[in-house]
């Protein structure tokens, strides 16, 4: 079993697709073992997104993110973290592909509804990030 953070970014929650985007990872049969809604602290968002640290976007990406309320989750299940990316869909637009959460819902570079953690590690680094031990199911 696995988990990874998911994330519906504020673009997401304004546009009312929060509850589209938990049914779908319902659905596939995955496990929530963490939610919390919750705008999020420049600080908490520049270190969310560090490794874009030096990319053109950057301010921009940290501005986005904090400009609202995000639904921060962690799910659990089989590959979760490889499924999870899947199932979201690529970040550009052209490849996230129709039936992917992306490429049914959004066409825009930045303002991409959702984040799934990309690996192991830093599906740990943002578990710890976003919450504490006592917020995830055991
Ligand atoms: P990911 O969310 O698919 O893992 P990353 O490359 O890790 O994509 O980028 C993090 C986020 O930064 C993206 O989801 C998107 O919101 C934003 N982003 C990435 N590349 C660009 C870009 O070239 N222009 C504007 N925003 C970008
Ligand atoms: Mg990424």
């Amino acid at each position: 079993m696995e988990r990874t953070y998911i994330m519906v970014k504020p673009d997401g929650v304004a546009r009312r697709l929060s509850g589209e985007i938990i049914r779908r990872f319902e659905n596939r049969g995955l496990r929530l073992v963490a939610l919390k809604l919750v705008v999020p602290t420049r600080e908490t968002a520049e270190a969310h997104y560090a490794v874009h640290s030096d990319k053109p976007f950057f301010g921009e990406l940290v501005d986005f993110v904090t400009s609202g309320p995000v639904v921060a989750m962690v799910w659990e299940g089989n590959d979760a973290i490889a499924l999870c990316r899947q199932m979201i869909g690529a970040t550009k637009p052209i490849n996230a592909t129709p039936g992917t959460i992306r490429g049914d819902y959004t066409c825009d570079m930045m303002s991409n509804l959702i984040h799934g953690s990309d690996a192991p590690e830093t599906a740990a680094e943002e578990m710890a990030l976003w919450f504490s031990e006592g917020e995830l199911l055991a």
